[in-house]
């Protein structure tokens, strides 16, 4: 049995790709979970994992601590992580890639925070360069290999990757095409990222950090959260 080490779910946008591929592809797990701001809990996290971040895979003696390894490392043992066409296969890769390495003006302005509505103060040229890309990204992964997923008829890494995108979308009110904005919704009804959404408005852990950068970039126009 694996051990899943995850950080709070309204914000934790990296926990959420190991935890949904997992759920996703039925392969059971034990979730862990850290609070940001638990300083103690952090501090016990470090003899776990050597860089002290989230996700952290565990089993038995193997530590994988991030979430593009974790999914190669799944992808060892359980067949359907990636597709199995060669050519899907490396088109998966390759996006899942450009959204662990990329992305960067929005990961960094529309950061997650699943419960909460944004209405950006500033929208700039590079914003909307990053969600044409991933509009484009989209709808050829979903022309290409026929949908409804990027790679094909199943729920791979590559979808995973972008799970946090569609909350991002949501919270923010990106526009895109529709094909793109019918593939959020399909992201969003997954029983999955129903379970992590209804988890993470549950929760009543706030971290400053998190709270100020998003005033920061935006006025909260709705607040679904627990108090
Ligand atoms: N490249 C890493 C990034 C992980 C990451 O930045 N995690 C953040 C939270 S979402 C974290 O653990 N931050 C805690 C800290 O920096 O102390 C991955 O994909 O797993």
């Amino acid at each position: 049995m694996y051990d899943l080490y995850v950080a709070n779910k309204n914000y934790s946008s990296w926990s959420l790709r190991p935890w949904v591929l997992l759920r996703e592809l039925r392969i059971p797990f034990v979730e862990h979970q850290l609070f940001f701001g638990d300083a103690s809990g952090w501090e016990a996290y470090r003899k776990i994992s050597p860089s002290g971040k989230v996700p952290c895979l565990v089993d038995g003696g193997t530590v994988v601590w991030d979430s593009l390894s974790i999914a190669e490392y799944l992808a060892e043992r359980h067949d359907a992580v990636w597709p199995t066409e060669a050519a899907a296969r490396a088109w998966a890769r390759s996006a899942a890639a450009e959204m662990h390495s990329g992305f960067n003006e929005l990961r960094n302005r529309c950061s997650m925070s699943c419960g909460v509505k944004v209405r950006l103060i500033e929208h700039p040229a590079a914003l909307d360069r990053d969600i044409a890309r991933i509009g484009a990204l989209w709808n050829d992964g979903l022309r290409r290999f026929g949908g409804p997923f990027l790679a094909g008829g199943a729920f791979t890494a590559v979808d995973a990757f972008y799970a946090p995108v569609a909350f991002r979308v949501q919270t923010y009110g990106l526009a895109l095409d529709a094909t793109a904005d019918a593939y959020v919704k399909r992201l969003l009804g997954l029983e999955s990222m129903k379970a992590w959404y209804a988890a993470g408005i549950e929760e009543t852990v706030r971290d400053p950090p998190h709270e100020t950068e998003m005033l920061q970039m935006g006025t909260v126009l709705q607040d679904l959260r627990a108090l």
